[in-house]
């Protein structure tokens, strides 16, 4: 059982507007592989920082597809976690909540969370490579990358690779709420990956009280307010129990 410090939880109960930045530990305990996590099986001797690039995707399209159908699989048979629970919890109890997410999983969405900001995009969207538009279904005829109805360019999963740019408008309205908030969250994420790593300097520049919940200390610990460190699934549900009841 967490113990809560009494001002963190009055500071819940009066805060008004609230941000949460999620990362793949949130969905650690849904079985999902987390970014740093060794992979397994057929991809154990790729790195994700190696494959989720649109370099790898030129190089190896249909190893780039085959890993992130593989990882769509896998998150469409995943189901939330009592930690995604606690933020739709969160957000029923909070006049202003956001929730930013690093995640691809979409499952925020399923859990029931509202007002999310998907920073790096959703592996169950996919579209053309060459034009843009969204598949809504595709054919995988004998594991080869399926194509565009329209242009016959190759489809791919509608996530952002490193060192392609963010949703601008996502990141604005991500910073917007990161400078704004009263208390900012930062959940299951290595604080590694940019520029959604600095949306808690932001907050906490801006005058926010930053609490990290995360398995274990990461670069931003040393910055935070109130660092829990253990399972989100755990320590979530326990924190919105001891502020809401
Ligand atoms: C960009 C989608 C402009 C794909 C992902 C400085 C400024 C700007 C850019 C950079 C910069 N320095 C470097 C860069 C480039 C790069 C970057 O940040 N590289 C890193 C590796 C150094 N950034 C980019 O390229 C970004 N684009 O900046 O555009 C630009 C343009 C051209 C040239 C340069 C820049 C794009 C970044 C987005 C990449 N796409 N995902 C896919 O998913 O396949 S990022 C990927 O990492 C996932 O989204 C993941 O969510 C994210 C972050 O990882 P985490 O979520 O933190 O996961 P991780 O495994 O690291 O940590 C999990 C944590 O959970 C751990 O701490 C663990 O202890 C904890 N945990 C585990 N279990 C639990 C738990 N906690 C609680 N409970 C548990 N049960
Ligand atoms: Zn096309």
């Amino acid at each position: 059982m967490t113990n809560f410090p009494p001002d963190l939880i009055q500071l819940l109960t009066k805060a008004t507007h609230v941000v949460a930045l999620t990362g793949a530990g949130v969905s650690q305990e849904s079985g999902l592989r987390t970014f740093r996590d060794a992979q397994s099986g057929l991809w154990a001797q790729y790195r994700p920082e190696d494959l989720a690039t649109p370099r790898a995707f030129a190089r190896d399209p249909k190893l780039v597809w085959n890993w992130y159908a593989h990882r769509r699989k896998v998150a469409k048979s995943s189901h939330p976690n009592a930690g995604h629970y606690a933020l739709v919890e969160m957000e029923r109890n909070i006049p202003e909540f956001t929730l930013i997410t690093q995640n691809v999983d979409g499952l925020h969405h399923v859990a029931g969370s509202k007002h999310i900001l998907e920073l790096h995009g959703n592996i169950l969207n996919v579209r053309c490579s060459q034009c843009g538009t969204f598949a809504d279904d595709w054919h995988e005829e004998a594991g080869n990358v399926p194509r565009c109805a329209k242009c016959n360019g190759l489809l791919r999963p509608d996530v952002v690779w490193f060192e392609e740019s963010l949703p601008r408008e996502q990141l604005e309205a991500a910073v917007q709420a990161a400078c704004t908030c009263q208390v900012f969250f930062s959940i299951g994420t290595s604080g590694l990956v940019q520029p959604a790593a600095s949306l808690a300097h932001a907050a906490r520049t801006e005058g926010a009280v930053v609490v990290e919940v995360n398995a274990e200390p990461t670069p931003l610990t040393p910055r935070v307010d109130f660092a829990f460190h253990g399972k989100s699934g755990e320590i979530l549900p326990e924190l919105v129990k001891a502020v809401w009841g």
